[in-house]
């Protein structure tokens, strides 16, 4: 039987007039390995990309649900193994939120791991010739709101959860950060979603 992703990416932040996680996740195939992919864009606002995510959530029911982020800075395609619950900001969200170390969830536990195969990812990728590599810290700010929320939400349920950092287009990177063309970022997407 063919199973359900919800898959997402992110508006453009800051200084950034484009987000590689929307332009990959959007060029996907709708179909790939056992899964049937449904695409959602989110606003970088804390909360309400979460929050977006749980409405489409509820009627879709999806088995899996895999979020994407740009991680500036970083040469590789990146899943993340933990979310942690706090909200730290160094610049505003789409929304002009910039929250100072705030618990995502009052109360929560501190930190969740992703329920999806981490490693078995970021080996796919490198047995396919794509830079890949485990990250232990999605950050504080909008990504890791969403994949703390989302793991929060889902925990002692059958829904999985996962998120990747994904690095700058060279059009964005210019020659002071590394940077991955679309196409390899669309690829490597592909190769997560055939290992999940
Ligand atoms: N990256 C940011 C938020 C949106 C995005 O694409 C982050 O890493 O938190």
């Amino acid at each position: 039987m063919r199973k359900k992703l919800l898959i997402t990416g992110f508006e453009p932040f800051g200084k950034d007039t484009i987000n590689p996680s929307w332009e990959a996740v959007s060029r996907l195939e709708d179909r790939i390995g056992d899964y049937d992919l449904t695409k959602l864009l989110l606003p970088t606002v804390f909360g309400k990309a979460a929050k977006r995510v749980l409405e489409e959530a509820e009627t879709l029911c999806p088995d899996v649900i895999l979020c994407i982020g740009q991680a500036g800075g970083r040469s590789a395609v990146t899943p993340e193994m933990v979310a942690i619950n706090l909200r730290n900001a160094s610049i505003e969200d789409n929304a002009g939120n910039k929250p100072q170390d705030e618990p995502v969830v009052p109360g929560g536990d501190v930190a969740y791991f992703a329920s999806v195969l981490v490693r078995k990812i970021a080996d796919a990728l490198k047995a396919n010739e794509i830079p890949g590599a485990v990250s232990y810290s999605a950050g504080a700010y909008v990504c890791n709101d969403l994949f703390y929320t989302l793991r929060h939400h889902y925990e002692g349920t059958a829904t999985r959860v996962g998120f990747i950092h994904v690095p700058y287009l060279p059009e964005q990177a210019g020659e002071k950060a590394p940077g991955m063309s679309l196409e390899t970022i669309v690829w490597a997407l592909q190769i997560a979603v055939e290992a999940i």
